[in-house]
Formats: C-alpha cells, structure tokens, sequence
C-alpha cells in the first residue's frame, strides 16, 4: 500500500465528512475524522466485498457500530464504487437522501445494518458471525473453503460502555467467533466530555477475560501502525480480536482535535477552513483528488475480480453435488414449503388441553424439518420457552451444525444477535424469552422492526396465568409495548390450531413476528370451530347466533374463556352473542375494509373485548362506547385459578363485569322514562341506544 496516497484518501474522508456535516448543519464530524485511517486501510486492503453485488453471500460483513459516524461509512461507499453519488454526500441528513443521520439497512447500498444506538451495531454483528457459521457448518461451505467471511466492526467509547455489548462479547468469546474483528476507536472523548468522567475500567483485560484477543494500536492516526494491526487481525487465533486504537476525534481540526466539541456539531467554517488548509484541501468543497479515485477504482477492480471467481467456485461446489446444492439453496432462499401451514396443523397436538407453549414446541419440531433455514434458542429458559429442536444438537464453538443456540441470560444481546442472523440473510432466527422479559429485549425488538427483519420471537408464560411467580413474571403492560412498535406482527394464538397456523404465517412473514403462548393449558376447538379458524387474516368467528347482539373478542387464553361465558350468557337467556378470536390485531387490521366489518360488524356497537392485560389498545375494536375487559395493574403471587377469580377472569366474573357496564336490566322501577335504567335525567322512550339504556 502507497502509504502516501493512503494518507491523501484518509485525509479525504476526514474533509468531506466535516463538509458534509457542515452543509447539513448537523451531524457528528469528530468520529469520522478519527476513524478515517483505521477505516480507509480495512476498505482498501483487508475487506472483501463487491460494490457490483452489495447482497454477496461471500463478502465480509461492515457494521459501524458507532453510527454517528455515518458520514464515514457514507464516503466510504463513494469512493469504493458503491454508486453513492456525491450529491448524495452533499445532501447529507436531507429528506429522501441517501444519506440519512445514521446508517439504515435497506436505504442505502452497502450499508449491511442499522445502526444509531450505541452497542447495538456490536450486538448484531455477533449474531452475523452465528449465522454465517451455521451456514457454512451446514452446508459444507466452511470445509470448501468458501466462507472465510469476516465480520468488522467499528465502535466507540460509547459501544464499549453499553451494557448489550458485554452481553455480546461474553458470548462471542464463549463461542470463539474468530471471524469477529472489533476496532474500538479509544479516542477517551464523549459528549459529555473526557471519558473519565464516567469510564476507568480496563477495556483489554475485560475483553481478554471474554475470551478476546486484544491487539493495540498506539496511534490509530497512522496508517502503518493500523495496516500492521489488520495484517495481525485477520490472522485467526481461535478467538474474536478487539483492537484497541487510540486515535484523536476530529483529527487534523486546529483547535477541536481531540476535543469533545468535535463529537456532534459542524465545526464551523472557520474551523473547517483550519482542517481543509492544514491537510492540504484547499480547493472546491466535496471534491476528491484524482490519485484518491483512482487508487480506490483499481482496488474495486480487484476485489470485483476476486468475487467472480469465488461466484465460480461457488457454483462448481453446488454444480457438483444436487443435494447439497439443495441445502445452501434452502438457507440462501430461507425457503418455506408452500404448504406449511397444513404440514403444521397435522403436527398440532389437538386431542386434549395443552399450554401453547406446548404446542408450540411440537410444532416447532415440523417446522424444524420442514425449513433448514429455522434455528434459534432461548436466553436460559428451553425448558420452559419449549424451544428446543430436538435431535437439532446444540450450536457450539466446535459444533456449527447445531440449530439449538443456547444464548445465555442475555436476553438483549439475544436479541441483537437475532437481528445480526436474521440480517445475514442465511438464516430464518428465532429468540425465546419468559414474555415479560420481553421488557429487557426492546430495543432489539425494535431495531428488528425498523429493518423489517424476518424472526420469530417466542413469548412464553404471556400473563398473570403465570401464578405463583408473582407480579414480577407476570406480563401486563407488554402486550401494549409490542403491539406499538411499527412493523410488529403480535400473534396470542388461543389453541393448538391456532399455534400451528400463527407458526405458518409467522414462517411466511415478511418482518419480525412475536408469539405468545401460554404457560397454562388451553382446550382444543372442536374440528368444526377449527375448520374456520383463519391466524392470517388476525380475526375469525369462533362462535355465532344467527341473531347476536353483542361480540365478545377474545385473545389467546381468554378465547376458551369467553366462548364459556357466551354459552353462559345463552344459558340465562340474555342474547345472541358472537365470539370473536383476535389472535393478532395488526393482521386483521391488514385485511379489507370488507373482511373487517363481516367479523365485526359496524350495525353492532356491543362489544366486549378480554385479554389478560393492560386493556390500553382495545377501544380501536371495542369501539367508544364498548367494554374493554383487562388487568390495568400488576398481578400477584398465587395460583393461577385463583388469580382469575380475584381478578374477574372466570365466566361469571366476565358475565358480571359485562352486566355491570351494560347497566340497564328492564325493570328498575326508579326511573321515570319507563325504558328501565337507572338514570335519573334519562329523557328517551325507552328504546333508545344510548349507553344508559343498554
Ligand atoms: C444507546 C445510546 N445512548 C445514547 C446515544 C447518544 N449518543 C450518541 S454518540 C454518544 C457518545 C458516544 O461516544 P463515543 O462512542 O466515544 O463516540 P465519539 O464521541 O468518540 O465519536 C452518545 C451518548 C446513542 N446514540 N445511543
Ligand atoms: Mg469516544
């Protein structure tokens, strides 16, 4: 490498990063002003990627954990032949620009994850290495010697702090993802100023105590000193590598290098025009010298070159063996058989009452078989998630092969590393957690979203029903929190039928989808009930009068409880009822206006709606003037049973609470109007609709 000219386009990247974060008026200069030697050497001399191909199964993966610096990551693309325009560059930050504040997948060619909140990237980058292993492991693709890819990180003070990453590290270390290689620009500035303010631990004996390799760079502003590191890095030694590089923030700025003013605001012209002068810029903005374009257009030339002959060598492996052809196709493909969803209800155990999670777990044997792409595990609770594959053997250090991960009590850096699986394209993830524990997974949950990841999250012991574990197991509040992050799918199947079919539709989807499932057992609908039951469409009939007026619109559990409490309520003589099963709202909210109004009806304002949670959500359905029959406070600690009958949660306690609210009974002799309520000021004629007189 021209360390010379390396220089120049290091010194580029820092130029165009400050300008662009100039034009923007917004934006964090300092990171990539940094970073930009340590990056440009990992782009133009170690990293293996096709800018023609951005999806390349066999390149190496770049996270900038420390997306702040996007600016970096965005010149990068510019220069390495990504397509990313420099008006692009100039519109940094601007609305429909490529360029959004922080890296997002699926926006911008090249940019593998998004990233913005600090560790995340990290996180994610560990589940990345995961899957390419199970890939590789799988397939034979590792013995061929076909996927070296590695993964390469980019982060900060702040990654280093977050708790998600010890989470990942812990476990990347415990499964020596050699492939990991982690630079950690130790520049000792946050926002808040130096990090001793809040940060005196020893990074390098923390991460060998990981399990780690840690190598350091002394002065991570010199081209050399970061070459010869890399040379080292990608050398494995069984181990994930940490590179600790002291670099300075805003490198080559007269008066903010190595200042905290350079984080997260434009330099200011003044100080700009100090950089542009003293690393020789002084011509247009955004421009890039010559000998910078075309040291990086040969380099893309080269690695275009090495990736049409791995593209060969791929394809004499799969050219010379049908079924293993077959099987790397089923992970690339992340293929599902177009019926699975009946391969699945034959699965279904529906003879007799099962907990969900139960049933689930039998199903999740089918879907094991049936889709190659499906592994996962849980963060310490398979036992009682019922998330195991059996005969899948457990994915270890030594054993690639395994499909049951076993992520430890870390249910964040569990969910980041589903994101990274699910990210790399090869595999169909799965995560499992005690629901309330979903709490500890959100922003993971979130980010899943936000990049329409395709994963199943397995949510089990969904309620108070849980008992005896009392109000810090018992879910209440999370079903609210799911159900309001966008691009969600939530599914609380209320039986075995619907367990195999919210599999199904979960194993279809196209985002990230979250299951729900019991602790506690849940009778079977009778064949004839099941034989409607639709989990795609998010709401079916579960239970009709030919003349009902009023529905009651149950999820997961509380289905069984209020098909009970509508044959109670035939029983007393009231009224017709319909029974609605709403396994999942934003499905049946997916589906026409048409389907909506035949399952509920607009003429029928009499609505019930009952889930064993916060009842926030509700009304959407249960429209303004229905009930909405819920938990809006903790639980307890006690039998399940008994938890139901303080809480109202039995046929007679929902009957009540309905009869409460629908106060009229027809014959209160107190009020005057003659039509049988109990208020005083009723003026009607009794046969009115209003919510006195019900
Ligand atoms: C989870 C999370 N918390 C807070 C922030 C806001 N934030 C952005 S950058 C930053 C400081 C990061 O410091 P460091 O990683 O050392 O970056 P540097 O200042 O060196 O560029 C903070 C607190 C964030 N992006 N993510
Ligand atoms: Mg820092």
């Amino acid at each position: 490498m021209d360390l010379a000219k390396a220089k120049l386009a290091a010194d580029t990247i820092r130029v165009i990063s400050a300008e662009g974060v100039q034009k923007a008026k917004s934006g964090h200069p300092g990171m990539p002003m940094g970073c930009a030697d340590f990056a440009f050497t990992l782009w133009y001399k170690y990293m293996r990627y096709n800018p023609k191909n951005p999806a390349w199964i066999g390149r190496d993966r770049f996270v900038l954990s420390a997306g702040h610096g996007s600016m970096l990551e965005y010149s990068l693309l510019h220069l390495f032949g990504y397509g990313l325009s420099m008006d692009e560059l100039k519109n940094f930050r601007q609305w429909g620009s490529k360029t959004p504040g922080h890296p997002e997948f699926g926006h911008t060619a090249g940019v593998d994850v998004t990233t913005g909140p600090l560790g995340s990237g990290f996180a994610t980058a560990v589940g990345m290495a995961i899957a390419e292993r199970a890939f590789a492991g799988n397939t034979g693709l590792d013995k061929a010697g076909l996927m070296p890819n590695k993964i390469f990180v980019i982060s900060g003070d702040g990654c280093m702090m977050e708790g998600t990453t010890s989470e990942a590290a812990s476990l990347a270390g415990h499964l020596k993802l050699d492939e990991l290689v982690v630079f950690y620009d130790a520049n000792d500035i946050t926002i808040e100023g130096g990090t001793n303010l809040a940060f005196s631990e020893d990074v390098a004996a923390r991460f060998a105590a990981y399990n780690w390799r840690v190598l350091n760079i002394a002065n991570a502003n010199d081209i050399a000193q970061c070459d010869a590191a890399l040379a080292e890095a990608v050398k494995s030694d069984g181990r994930p590598t940490l590179i600790i590089g002291k670099t300075k923030i805003g490198f080559g700025a007269p008066t903010k290098e190595g200042k905290a003013n350079s984080h997260g605001e434009p330099l200011g012209e003044e100080e700009l025009a100090g950089l542009r002068k003293n690393l020789g810029f002084e011509g247009e903005a955004f421009t890039v010298p010559a000998a910078v374009y075309d040291m990086c257009n040969a380099r893309v030339e080269e690695l275009v070159k090495a990736a049409a002959q791995w593209d060969a060598d791929y394809q004499a492996f799969l050219d010379a063996d049908a079924d293993r052809a077959a099987k790397v196709l089923a992970y690339v493909n992340r293929t599902v058989p177009a019926d699975i969803e009946e391969q699945l209800l034959a699965a279904a155990p529906v003879d007799k009452p099962i907990a969900s999670r139960a049933s689930s777990g039998a199903v999740l044997q089918k879907a094991s078989e049936l889709v190659p792409a499906l592994l996962g595990g849980s963060a310490d609770l398979s036992p009682s998630n019922k998330s195991d594959i059996k005969n899948g053997g457990d994915f270890t250090a030594e054993n690639w092969t395994g499909r049951n991960l076993h992520f430890g009590i870390r249910e964040l850096g569990m969910g980041m590393a589903g994101n990274g699986m699910a990210l790399s394209g090869l595999t169909i993830p799965y995560t499992a957690t005690f629901f309330v524990f979903s709490d500890y997974m959100k922003p993971a949950i979130r980010l899943a979203a936000l990049q329409k990841l395709h994963q199943i999250y397995i949510f089990t012991h969904d309620s108070f029903y849980v008992g005896e574990d009392g109000p810090t197991h018992q879910p209440i509040e999370q079903l609210a929190m799911l159900r309001s992050i966008p691009g969600l799918t939530v599914i609380r199947p209320a039986e075995a039928h619907e367990v195999a079919q919210a599999w199904a539709t979960a194993l279809k989807a196209d985002g990230p989808v979250a299951l729900l499932l019991t602790r506690q057992d849940l009778k079977p609908y009778p064949a004839e009930v099941a034989a409607n039951c639709d989990v795609s469409k998010g709401a079916f009939v579960v239970s009709d009068d030919e003349d009902f007026q009023l529905i009651l619109i149950a999820t997961g559990s509380e289905v069984n409880l209020a098909l009970e409490t509508a044959e109670l309520i035939r029983k007393e003589g009231h009224i017709g009822v319909r029974v609605v099963s709403m396994p999942s709202q934003e499905l049946f909210l997916a589906q026409s206006d048409e389907y909506q109004e035949e399952v509920l009806p607009s003429w029928c304002p009499f609505r019930v709606t009952i889930e064993a949670g916060t009842t926030m959500c509700w009304h959407r359905f249960a429209g303004s003037d229905g009930l909405t029959i819920g938990l809006d406070h903790f639980g307890a600690s006690a039998p399940y049973k008994k938890l139901a009958e303080e809480f109202g949660f039995t046929p007679a306690g929902i009957l009540q609470q309905i009869e409460d609210y629908y106060s009229c009974d027809g014959d209160d002799e107190e009020c005057g109007c003659g039509c049988g309520c109990e208020d005083d000021h009723c003026d009607c004629s009794g046969d009115c609709d209003c919510h006195d007189h019900r």
